[in-house]
């Protein structure tokens, strides 16, 4: 029980903090705090106290909270900064209530009581099933005496409050006085207690009970990710679930078209304007978050705190507001006749994808020249690809002014941003339902499985149990159920309802929690949910050019950007951060011996996932060029559930066929014969000891994987042509999970005009509300 990890052993390190915290007006209860989210375990810490005086005493009181997702077992706070000597707030729920105390230690041991605050709940103080929250007023808390004078936490100027965090229940959770083992996380943030302070009558309303009217004057803005009240089990016309391009587009047009709809996403919010809080230091004082400045995106796959992927996915799947088009590179191509082909496996009726691009177009114009001045920066890699491909009969092209022209060409990478920012479907398709009255998101919520009586879909089972007591969000008469978690998720929840192939179901018959939930067998569904899986194949090949900028790898990006690159973006997001790493597409057409047509897409980018080289080089001119497999790939996989019901690859879907292999062996062949054409480029991965064959070979199949999973609920085969899942009434799936075959290029334009196809579809079904 010893609390040898101390918040008191580590020096005050006020200027050198990476973070510091700002206002932010809590929406449950109108008060305006000044605190800080720890981002790693989404804890809010906040505190608000009533004015400062130039003459007199200050007041000796402030009001304070904690917000904690429910995987929280208890947190505390030192307000002024260290263990030892100081007043530590401590709290945890217990059935359905917090429990609290002011502590105070003198060493590194358990904390005792102390003697002095007068603690008392405020009324948004609660616990519902996602988070706990503790709002309160802490009376004769601002000096308190210490074995050699006083202390006091510095309500006039900078301090550096603490949080200490576990996930380790306190031994007696009902007694406030309970012992605990060491937090298992604390850290500091910085915090101007000067600008903490809110006018006498707000304070005055608040501490006694009253909400409303916080606002922010001062300070960086933050949100907090608390959920709202508890939830009563209100029916819907339509529940969406997952909040990826695939759900954001669906639930938009169904609002739009009048229809009460809830859109349930599993993860929390993304972007600044949706209450993502995650930022380095250098954005601190916007409202720009990792998710919104496109030149972080390399930055993804190194940060030390990467909550946004899914853990309960073996690969990449972004578990957050926007799913993968929160967190991915954003290269946007609209489909071109062939993806929608009914070669590709589409019914005919989908064939002319033209009207359902134009919807998605108009709402997101893709862009190649994504900074706000309009200019192009760090082109040298696009150079040094011209140079390459430009002597082999490649013409260069505005991609997406020609989205049927794929053989022999290149052009400028072309993204989904707006205005220089990550958009997406986030800042466009979810950015208008929000604002509609007949729509409801809610966030932090999975849905488990579908609640069905035979074909008849009645709601579905979330993990949030305050909702009607058992978690089960029900369908108004005639609703309809749309599942868009995504090419793993949309399957597991299938799997998890009964819908599938036996040995999945019988996964989840072996589970004790997801057991229970099943249909009875007699109504399983048997349908093909999981095959049919197809990935581009991607191989990555590194050069170094002496002109080219490897921008550090993209290393720093995060914490220590280049400084006049980071001033640029933030006074009017132009330049460097405007754009993500990629900066040159191409691709071309091959015919194999199988006479099929298959197309070899490269994307060229400054720096390198990793090196595997015998030559000397020089890291600061790395660059890569990512060669995948598109239209035409035949090979396919099976996507499924392990025994504890994680989502993962069961057959990979790469080089199943020969032929696929040998088609990308000889566009890597043909890319390569190039190099000795462009002076002073050299290819360092693979080097001169191994061949292209071999290289190919041996490549780590985990390496292979491009993240563009589509076809585990294909069109045809697991729904029908209005995305109807094939046997029930009323269960759609509209997400990159019915796409039966890869498109030509990277695939979440074609999955936005696949999932406008697919509500206008399910809209104009008869018998839905
Ligand atoms: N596609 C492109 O077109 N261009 C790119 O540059 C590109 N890059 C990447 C990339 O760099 C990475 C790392 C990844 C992972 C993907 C990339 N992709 C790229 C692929 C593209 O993002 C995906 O093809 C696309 O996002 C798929 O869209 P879907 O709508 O089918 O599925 P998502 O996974 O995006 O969204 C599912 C949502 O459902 C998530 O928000 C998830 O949290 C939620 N969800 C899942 N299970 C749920 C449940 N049980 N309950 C509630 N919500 C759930
Ligand atoms: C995509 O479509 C791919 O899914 C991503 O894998 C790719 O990003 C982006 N677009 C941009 O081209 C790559 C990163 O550039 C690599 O640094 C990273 O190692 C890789 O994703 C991980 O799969």
């Amino acid at each position: 029980m010893l609390l040898r990890l101390a918040l008191g052993a580590l020096p005050l390190i006020g200027s050198a903090l990476a973070q510091t915290g700002g206002a932010y007006v809590d929406p449950d209860n109108g008060i305006t705090f000044f605190g800080y989210q720890d981002p790693v375990h989404l804890v809010q810490y906040g505190f608000s106290f009533p004015p400062l005086v130039s003459t007199g005493s200050n007041s000796t009181e402030f009001i304070g909270e904690i917000v904690a997702p429910i995987a929280t077992s208890w947190a505390g706070v030192s307000p002024g900064g260290a263990m030892l000597n100081n007043l530590l707030l401590v709290a945890w729920p217990n059935a359905g209530k917090i429990v609290r105390s002011a502590r105070f230690a003198t060493d590194y041991v358990q904390p005792t009581a102390m003697t002095g605050p007068v603690l008392t709940d405020l009324p948004s103080t609660k616990v519902n099933s996602t988070h706990w929250k503790w709002v309160y007023r802490c009376q004769n808390c601002v000096t308190w005496a210490t074995a050699s004078g006083t202390s006091s936490i510095p309500i006039g100027g900078f301090g550096v409050p603490a949080w200490a965090w576990s996930n380790i229940a306190v031994d007696t959770p009902s007694d406030p006085q309970s012992t605990f083992q060491e937090h298992t996380d604390f850290g500091f943030y910085g915090l101007d207690y000067s600008q903490a302070h809110v006018s006498a009558a707000q304070y005055q309303l608040w501490s006694t009970g009253g909400t409303g009217g916080g606002t922010v004057t001062t300070g960086p803005t933050s949100t907090t990710t608390t959920t709202g009240p508890t939830q009563s089990a209100t029916p819907y016309d339509y529940i969406v679930v997952g909040g990826g391009p695939g759900g954001l587009i669906a639930a938009d047009r169904l609002s739009e078209a009048g229809k009460k709809v809830i859109l349930i996403e599993r993860g929390g919010p993304s972007l600044g304007f949706t209450g993502g809080t995650y930022q380095p230091t250098w954005l601190k004082g916007t409202n720009l978050t990792k998710f919104d400045v496109p030149g972080l995106f390399e930055s993804m796959f190194t940060d030390s705190n990467p909550f946004w992927w899914c853990k309960d996915v073996t690969v990449f799947a972004g578990c957050l507001l926007g799913g993968g088009t929160a967190i991915n590179g954003a290269l946007y191509w609209l489909p071109s006749y062939d993806d929608f082909s009914t070669k590709a496996g589409w019914p005919a009726a989908w064939n002319n994808h033209g009207p359902y691009t134009a919807k998605l177009s108009a709402r997101l114009p893709p862009t190649d020249a994504p900074s706000t001045d309009g200019k192009r920066y760090l082109e040298q890699v696009s150079n040094i690809t011209a140079q390459l491909l430009a002597p082999q009969g490649y013409s260069s092209l505005t991609i997406n002014s020609n989205p049927d022209y794929k053989d022999h060409v290149y052009g400028y990478s072309a993204f989904s941003f707006l205005n220089g920012k990550r958009a997406g479907p986030i800042a466009t398709y979810y950015k208008t339902a929000i604002a509609r009255k007949n729509f409801t998101y809610k966030q932090y919520t999975n849905v488990l499985n579908v609640v069905r009586n035979g074909p008849t879909i009645t709601g579905v089972k979330t993990n949030d149990t305050s909702i009607g007591g058992n978690g089960i969000i029900p369908l108004n008469p005639k609703g309809r159920v749309i599942l868009s978690a995504g090419s793993y998720g949309t399957p597991r929840i299938l799997f998890r309802s009964g819908i599938g192939p036996t040995d999945m179901i019988s996964l989840v018959q072996n589970d004790p929690v997801a057991g229970p939930l099943l249909p009875p067998a007699s109504q399983f569904i048997n349908l093909p949910v999981g095959y049919n899986a197809s990935d581009n194949p991607s191989i990555n090949l590194v050069f170094t050019h002496p002109s080219v900028d490897a921008y550090d790898n993209w290393a720093n990006v995060f914490t220590n950007p280049r400084p006049a690159d980071a001033a640029q973006y933030i006074k009017n997001q132009s330049g460097i951060f405007a754009a993500a790493s990629p900066r040159m597409n191409f691709w071309r057409a091959y015919s194999g011996r199988d006479g099929n047509v298959r197309y070899m897409q490269g994307t060229a980018r400054p720096g390198a996932a990793s090196v595997t080289t015998s030559y000397p080089y020089n890291a600061s001119n790395i660059w890569t060029i990512t060669v995948y497999l598109s239209t035409g790939i035949t090979s396919r996989g099976r996507v499924g559930i392990d025994a504890a019901l994680t989502a993962r690859p069961l057959v990979n879907p790469w080089f199943v066929d020969p032929i696929d292999k040998e088609v990308l062996l000889q566009g890597i062949n043909d890319l390569v014969a190039g190099v000795n054409n462009v002076p002073g480029l050299t290819m360092i991965t693979p080097d001169n000891t191994t061949t292209i064959t071999n290289y190919v070979n041996t490549y780590d199949p985990a390496n292979l994987n491009s993240n563009h999973w589509v076809g585990t609920c294909s069109i045809g085969q697991v729904v029908d042509v209005n995305t109807q899942v094939i046997g029930t009434n009323n269960l759609f799936v509209i997400d990159a999970s019915i796409v039966p075959s890869l498109p030509v290029g990277n695939p979440h334009g074609a999955i936005m005009s696949a999932a406008e196809q697919g509500v206008a579809r399910v809209l104009a079904l008869a018998g839905g509300p």
